[in-house]
């Protein structure tokens, strides 16, 4: 199968993270898609191509123009206000008893407005990265739609914590959910999301909360022990024309592969039933025993399984990557769910444009 990834990718570098009361090193770092590249290059999993340029017009589908706004002006407002910080983190939200109705202009407000938390710094390439990522996401999604069995986004940033109109967890623009909006605008009538990286993807879910077009199925550490803790419960079940299509399977801290198994099944089960005509994998590579911020105990061949059983579901799919931080094992590990799943779909037989490229 293909890869799609872009250098520019590589232009969001944020040297920091607040995690655990410290300013520590940063783990969503570019070093992450460039070993992800290599192992790829390296295998003989097929070529890796350039993202095509969307422009803004479907990331609009899913992201409010004020925050797609703000994400555009944050560098000039940033250095406009006198920072010299290479990074900004919020640090002010206006929970509850605070007011949403002011109309806030000060830099400060507006990063709190538009975010989620303060571990996610914006620098000046960041949203020029995260339009390269959701362009990967896109031309990803196009290279299925044409026919091809599977393809694979190498985003960066990531993208499922990111909401409608805020950004959080490393993410800025929501890659997966952009993907599945744009399936739907060109012709598909049900599309699914199998949330397979090792936190809840909050964002994801919010975006198509009230949908029964977009299924939302996440697997992850159980929020009550695990970032984003406010959202990912087993009882959110999707609301309105939406309710039904969304389900989460919350994962007790230290779960391997054999428990987790258990949940993919009922989770191929639900898509076996809804039977969309794309299904887009946000793929974390986090449930990994050796990652550095998480709590699952995967084995590097566990990642083989994971794409097997994702083959065995028969459906077009779209994987676009997510987390995961053990960066020397990443590549490996990525590479195992891509080569699982085309050793039960090799993608020259399974190509379905019949010589259209
Ligand atoms: C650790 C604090 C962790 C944030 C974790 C964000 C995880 C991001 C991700 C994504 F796929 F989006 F990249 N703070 N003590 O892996 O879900
Ligand atoms: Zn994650």
């Amino acid at each position: 199968m293909k890869t799609v990834f872009s250098d520019v990718q590589l232009k969001h570098d944020p040297k920091h993270d607040l995690a655990d009361g410290e300013l520590k090193d940063a783990v969503e770092i570019p070093a992450r898609a460039k070993i992800v590249l290599k192992t790829i290059e390296q295998s003989g999993l097929g070529e890796v191509v350039e993202p095509e340029e969307f422009g803004l017009q479907p990331v609009r589908r899913v992201h409010g123009q004020d925050y797609l706004d703000f994400m555009e002006s944050f560098w000039g407002r940033w250095t406009d206000a006198g920072r010299t910080g290479s990074e900004a983190f919020p640090f002010v939200w206006p929970v509850r008893t605070l007011r949403h109705d002011v109309d806030v202009q000060h830099i400060d407000a507006l990063l709190g407005k538009y975010s989620m938390d303060a571990g996610s710094p914006l620098g000046e390439f960041t949203f020029e990265a995260a339009k390269a990522s959701a362009n990967t996401a896109l031309t990803t999604a196009q290279l299925v739609k044409e026919g091809a069995d599977a393809a694979f986004g190498l985003c960066r940033p990531p993208g499922h914590h990111c909401g409608p109109d805020f950004f959080g967890g490393y993410c800025f623009i929501n890659n997966a959910a952009v993907a599945a909006q744009w399936l739907r605008d060109h012709g598909a009538e049900r599309v699914a999301i199998l949330d397979v990286d090792y936190h809840h993807g909050n964002g994801t879910q919010s975006i198509f909360y009230n949908r029964s077009d977009v299924m939302f199925l996440s697997l992850h550490a159980d929020p009550k022990d695990e970032y984003p803790y406010f959202l990912g419960h087993a009882d959110e079940l999707g609301e309105h024309a939406g309710k039904g299509y969304n389900k989460n399977w919350p994962l007790p801290l230290g779960t391997g592969w054999d428990a987790y198994s258990e949940a993919l099944d009922d989770a191929c089960r639900w898509l076996g039933v809804f039977q969309p005509n794309y299904l887009i994998v946000s793929l974390g590579l986090d449930c990994f025993e050796k990652d550095p911020i998480s709590g699952f105990k995967f084995q590097s061949n566990d990642f083989t399984e994971l794409g097997k059983r994702i083959a065995k579901l028969k459906m077009p799919t779209v994987f676009l990557m997510e987390g995961g931080y053990a960066v020397d094992d990443l590549g490996v590990n990525c590479v195992n769910v891509l080569e699982g799943f085309e050793s039960l779909r090799p993608s020259d037989e399974n190509d379905r444009s019949h010589g259209k490229s």
